[in-house]
């Protein structure tokens, strides 16, 4: 793989893609959810609020494409305002998906962010990468390697 305009990362550093999902943006607690990322101590490498496509949306959930809830799904975040996020940290795919709790908030661990804040499973807060290989593939629909900022 090239390395012009990717530096390698610090031993041990790792970067995550989170979005904040359209209920976190219309309720106001983007704030909230986002010092919980920062108190935790991890860095924002990039940052922006777009209004996702369908073919983002479609991309980013091909994994769940022919589930009972894909429509629902890629309708519930089409075209509204979301958050995206590379955040960057000792172990982040693994903490981060730790510090935003199970897929559905009535199920989340009070503590976490879905355990806290959230009741829709659809639009349950935020998403997180849930693998290495699943930030490699979706911070690349929202962000050019140019906009990560160390
Ligand atoms: P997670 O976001 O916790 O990794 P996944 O990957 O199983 O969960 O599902 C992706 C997204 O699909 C979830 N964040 C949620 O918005 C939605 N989802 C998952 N399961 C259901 C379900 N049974 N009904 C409705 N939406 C669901």
């Amino acid at each position: 793989m090239s390395l012009i305009g990717r530096p390698p990362l610090e031993m041990d550093m790792e970067r995550t893609f989170v979005m904040l999902k359209p209920s976190c943006v219309e309720r106001r607690i983007m704030g909230e959810v986002i010092a919980r990322f920062e108190r935790k101590g991890f860095n924002i490498v990039s940052m922006k609020l777009i209004k996702m496509s369908r073919q983002q949306a479609e991309e980013l959930y091909s994994a769940h494409r022919g589930k009972h809830f894909y429509d629902g799904l890629v309708a519930a975040v089409t075209g509204k305002p979301v958050l995206v996020l590379v955040l960057e940290g000792r172990g982040a795919v693994e903490v981060v998906r730790r510090m935003i709790g199970a897929t559905d908030p009535i199920k989340a661990e009070p503590g976490t962010i879905r355990g806290d804040y959230g009741s829709d499973i659809t639009d349950n807060i935020v998403h997180a990468s849930d693998s290495k290989e699943s930030y490699e593939r979706e911070y690349r629909l929202f962000f050019s390697d140019q906009e990560l900022v160390s």
